[in-house]
C-alpha cells in the first residue's frame, strides 16, 4: 500500500474539510479486497433484480407495440391485454377530445437466474385525433405523478418496502416520412426530455431507401437542436452522452416473426439484428445490454429536479417567501400551516387541460354570440325594408290624397267640370308647398306632410 500523498492529512484544505485524500493499492502490495466491490454489486442483483420502467411513444400505427416485443423477443404486448389507466371523454361536452390514453404492461422477466420487473407503458392512439395539441400532456401528467408517489413514500414513517414506478426512459417513434418532425413530434420530446431520458427513434424505417433514411437523419438532428432538445442531459457517463448524440435517431424495423428477429416479404428478408439493415441491436445494447443502469442512474437526478420544482412550486403557489438559506425541516413546516385546499384550487387554475377547456368553451361561446347577433341584423334588416314599404305605400297615398283634395276644392268652388283638369296641377303644387300651409283659406283641408300620416278616408 502507498499513501499518494503524505501530507495529505496535513495540508488538507481547510476550505473543503470533506475532500478525501487518495491512496492507491499498487499491485505489488496485498490489496484489502475493494477490487471485489463489482463482483458484490453483481451479487447484489443476481439476488435481488433489477426495475426497469420504458415508455414507448410518438407517432401512431408506427410499430411501438412490435417494438416492444421485437425488444424482448417475445409476444409481450398484446394490445388487448393492456390495461388502460386513462381515458378521457369529453364528448358530452362537445369539445374535442385531445387527450392521449396510456396502456401499461408490468412483468418479471428472468435470464440466467436474473430477474427483471419490467413495466411497459404504452399510449395507442397518440396523435390520432383531429386536435392534437395537447397530447402529451397525459405522459407528462403520468411522469410526474410517479414521481409525486415515490416522494410521497419518501416522507412516509415506513421507507423499506418502497414502490419505485418512475419511468426511466422514453422511446419516441417517429413516422418516417423524410421530410421534418412534426409540431406535434417537438412539442412533446421537448416536454419529455425535461422529465425523463428521451430516446428518439424512426419507425418502419424499412419504409426508406438508405439516402433517404440517412437524410431524415440528418434532419431530424438539425431540429432537435434548433429546439434545445439536449438528449441525456443528465446522463453521467460522457462516452455514452457521446454515444447517444452521434447515433439518434436510431432507425428501427420490428420483426414479424414468432420469435425470430427478422422481417420477412415476399422478396426476401430483413435480419433485424444486422447493423447493416438498421439500428436496432445498438439501441437494443443501450436499453438492456450496457446501459440500463446508466439510465436508472440518471432518473435519480429527473427525479430530483421535479422534486425540488415541486416543492419550491408549492411554496411559490402559496405566495411563501423562499429563502435559500432555510432549511428543509422550516419549508415544510410552512407548507403544513396553509390550507391544502388553496393548494389545490391554485393548482387547477394553472392546470393547462383546464385552460385549454376554458378557451374551446369561449370559442364555442363566442360562435353562439355571433350566429345570434347576425340572426338580430337579418331581423332588423328585415324591418327597416318593411318599413321603407309602408313609407313608399303611405307617399303614394299622400299624392292620391292631395289630387282628392284638390278636386273637391275645385268643385266646392264652382269650378266647372271641364276647367278642373287644367287648375289641378297648379292647386297640386300649391298644396304640396309647405311654405303655404298655414294659409287660412286652406285650413281644414290641411295637407301637411306630417299630418297626412295621420289622415283618415273615413
Ligand atoms: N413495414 C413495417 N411495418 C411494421 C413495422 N413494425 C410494425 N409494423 C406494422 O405496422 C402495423 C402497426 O404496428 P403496431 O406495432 O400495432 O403499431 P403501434 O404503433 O403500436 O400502433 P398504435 O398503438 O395503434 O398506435 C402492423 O401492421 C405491423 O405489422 C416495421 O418495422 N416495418
Ligand atoms: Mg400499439
Amino acid at each position: 500500500m502507498c499513501l499518494e500523498n503524505n501530507d495529505a492529512l496535513a495540508t488538507l484544505d481547510s476550505s473543503s474539510p470533506h475532500r478525501p485524500c487518495c491512496f492507491l493499492f499498487e499491485q505489488s502490495t496485498k490489496n484489502v479486497g475493494l477490487s471485489y466491490l463489482a463482483p458484490q454489486r453483481e451479487k447484489f442483483i443476481h439476488r435481488n433484480g433489477g426495475h426497469f420502467s420504458l415508455m414507448v411513444t410518438g407517432a401512431f400505427n408506427c410499430g411501438k407495440t412490435s417494438f416492444i416485443n421485437t425488444l424482448f423477443n417475445s409476444d409481450l404486448a398484446p394490445v388487448e391485454s393492456l390495461s388502460s389507466i386513462n381515458s378521457n371523454d369529453d364528448s358530452s361536452l362537445g369539445l374535442t377530445n385531445p387527450l392521449t390514453s396510456l396502456k401499461i404492461l408490468n412483468i418479471e422477466l428472468i435470464e440466467d437466474g436474473v430477474p427483471l420487473e419490467l413495466n411497459v407503458i404504452e399510449t395507442p392512439g397518440f396523435g390520432e385525433s383531429i386536435d392534437n395539441q395537447c397530447s402529451w400532456i397525459p405522459l407528462i401528467n403520468y411522469i410526474e405523478q410517479q414521481f409525486n408517489f415515490y416522494a410521497f413514500q419518501e416522507e412516509q414513517p415506513e421507507r423499506n418496502q418502497l414502490v419505485d414506478s418512475r419511468v426511466h426512459v422514453c422511446i419516441y417513434v417517429i413516422y418516417p416520412s423524410n421530410h421534418a418532425l412534426l409540431p406535434l413530434d417537438i412539442i412533446s420530446m421537448k416536454e419529455l426530455n425535461e422529465k425523463i431520458n428521451l430516446i428518439p427513434v424512426i419507425g418502419k424505417s424499412d419504409c426508406l431507401t438508405y439516402e433517404e433514411l440517412n437524410n431524415f437523419k440528418k434532419i431530424i438532428k438539425n431540429q432537435l437542436i434548433e429546439n434545445n432538445i439536449e438528449i441525456g442531459k443528465f446522463i453521467l457517463d460522457q462516452s455514452l452522452k457521446s454515444k447517444l448524440t452521434s447515433q439518434i435517431p436510431y432507425a428501427i424495423i420490428n420483426s414479424n416473426e414468432k420469435n425470430q428477429l427478422i422481417r420477412k416479404y415476399d422478396y426476401g428478408i430483413i435480419e433485424i439484428e444486422n447493423s447493416d439493415h438498421c439500428d436496432f441491436a445498438s439501441l437494443r445494447n443501450l436499453l438492456i445490454t450496457e446501459n440500463m443502469l446508466d439510465f436508472i442512474e440518471s432518473t435519480e437526478y429527473y427525479y430530483e429536479s421535479h422534486r425540488s420544482n415541486c416543492f419550491n412550486n408549492r411554496l411559490k403557489i402559496l405566495n411563501l417567501p423562499i429563502n435559500e438559506n432555510e432549511d428543509g425541516l422550516h419549508q415544510y413546516l410552512k407548507y403544513h400551516q396553509l390550507n391544502y385546499q388553496s393548494y389545490q384550487r391554485k393548482i387547477n387554475e394553472i392546470d393547462p387541460i383546464l385552460d385549454l377547456k376554458q378557451k374551446q368553451l369561449k370559442d364555442v361561446f363566442a360562435i353562439v354570440v355571433s350566429k345570434q347577433e347576425n340572426r338580430f341584423k337579418e331581423w332588423k334588416k328585415a324591418l327597416i325594408e318593411k318599413q321603407d314599404e309602408l313609407n313608399a305605400d303611405i307617399a303614394k297615398l299622400h299624392t292620391k290624397l292631395i289630387g282628392l283634395k284638390e278636386i273637391i276644392y275645385l268643385l266646392e268652388s264652382g269650378t266647372p267640370a271641364d276647367e278642373i283638369d287644367s287648375n289641378r296641377t297648379s292647386l297640386a303644387q300649391y298644396y304640396t308647398d309647405d311654405s303655404i300651409n298655414d294659409d287660412e283659406s286652406f285650413r281644414g283641408i290641411s295637407s301637411s306632410k306630417s299630418e297626412t300620416h295621420f289622415f283618415s278616408f273615413q
